[in-house]
């Protein structure tokens, strides 16, 4: 008989769809002492909400998380509402004695990480946050190699992250869907939204990041919002491009962007070492290239592992050798991982904590793109 991990969604988006996708598939792929079960799930809008507990599974529905977390049949709660209510419901649940999965970024900047993960520390609730690229199997691969030391001392570090959906000036900002370009709801544009998740797969293969030069710009000044129909300022920025010292020694080069035509969600980043080399793409997400110049030079090039034998992270669990997996299965590896820190007592990284060092570095970025010098992170 498995143990139960009662889950109480807060949100039916974009990000309940990959999470809950998360929990309802994980026991069938990974052998765990944990099942999570789908207890509740909670948003104001109760026509959608029942869609969305009925696709999914969720047995019952609350209106309020207030309520959410005074019931004692849930154990933890997943954050998947947008960044200006993280905070204050990721206390309250840590108050409540309940277990945080939350989605990224932790919060609208470090000064709300701070207090947020003071708080779970204080009640000793397990806790994660969902920056999913770092279980693609073929990133967690790149992990173990630049570990392994193949690369030797690294000397540069680049990513990039670009899309294309906001170009058009009739977008409105703010509501379902949009609050991503409203500033109050989202905190900022490109550098919460994606250079976090490029700069937490940044710390995590290459260490601490000390110092940045930033860039940013807002192309559309102003947008319909999409709650109040009123023309108002963007206050997102819409790109940002920044420079980076790491605490190894090494450079960094990172940009993003919402209107780079033509790329709907290219993530890719690049790691040089003075032996080696490792280069992965998204859109590609299985692969990993690698360049060791070890190699003997009448075949020395760039290969491409394709990480999906058995022996690769998380390979084991799903198909036979050869054979992918995707996007979604990032987030089923996300919940094994929780599920196993439990068995095991260890932390889940990214912690709150963990992920605090990312938010200090968009809160960085931010400011020297205002202040145009460089700031100590
Ligand atoms: C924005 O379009 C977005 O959905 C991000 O919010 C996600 O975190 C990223 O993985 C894909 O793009």
């Amino acid at each position: 008989m498995k143990k139960e991990l009662r889950i109480g969604m807060i949100g039916y988006g974009f990000m309940g769809r990959t999470h809950s996708n998360g929990y309802r598939r994980v026991n069938n792929f990974f052998d765990l002492e944990y099942t999570p079960v789908l207890k509740a799930a909670c948003a104001r809008n109760q026509e959608e909400l029942q869609k969305f507990a009925d696709q999914w599974g969720y047995e019952s529905t609350e209106n309020d998380w207030r309520k959410l977390l005074e019931r004692d049949d849930i154990d933890a709660v997943d954050i998947c509402v947008p960044n200006n209510l993280h905070k204050e419901i990721a206390i309250a649940a840590a108050e409540a004695g309940k277990m945080i999965l939350c989605e990224k970024p932790l919060a609208m900047n470090s000064e709300e990480g701070e207090e947020m993960c003071a708080a779970v520390e204080k009640a000793g609730v397990a806790n994660t946050v969902w920056y999913n690229y770092r279980r693609v199997p073929a990133v967690t691969h790149a992990k173990n190699i630049i570990d392994s030391g193949k690369l030797g001392r690294i000397f540069h570090y680049r990513a990039n992250f670009l899309q294309d959906w906001t170009i058009s000036d009739d977008l409105p900002q703010g509501g379902n869907a949009l609050w991503r370009l409203d500033v109050k709801a989202a905190g900022s544009g490109v550098t919460g939204d994606l250079l976090a998740h490029c700069i937490d797969t940044a710390v995590w293969l290459n260490g601490a990041v000390t110092e940045v030069t930033a860039m940013t710009e807002t192309f559309i000044k102003e947008r319909v919002h999409q709650e109040t129909g009123e023309v108002t300022p963007v206050g997102i920025d819409d790109a940002c491009s920044f420079l980076c010292r790491f605490e190894n020694g090494s450079l960094g080069l990172f940009e993003s962007t919402r209107y780079a035509r033509g790329h709907k969600a290219l993530y890719t980043f690049e790691v040089n070492g003075e032996n080696a080399s490792v280069k992965w793409d998204l859109h590609d997400l299985h692969r990993l290239d690698y360049f060791d110049h070890a190699d003997e030079s009448a075949v020395r090039g760039w290969r491409s592992i394709h990480v999906t034998d058995s022996d690769h992270p998380y390979m084991g669990n799903w198909w036979v050798p050869g054979l992918q997996i995707g996007y979604e299965h990032t987030f089923v590896h996300q919940v094994a991982d929780f599920l196993k820190s439990l068995e095991t007592g260890e932390p889940c990284a990214p912690t709150f904590r963990d992920a605090l060092e990312t938010q200090r570095v968009c809160d960085a970025v931010l400011k020297s793109a205002t202040s145009k010098s460089w700031e100590k992170v």
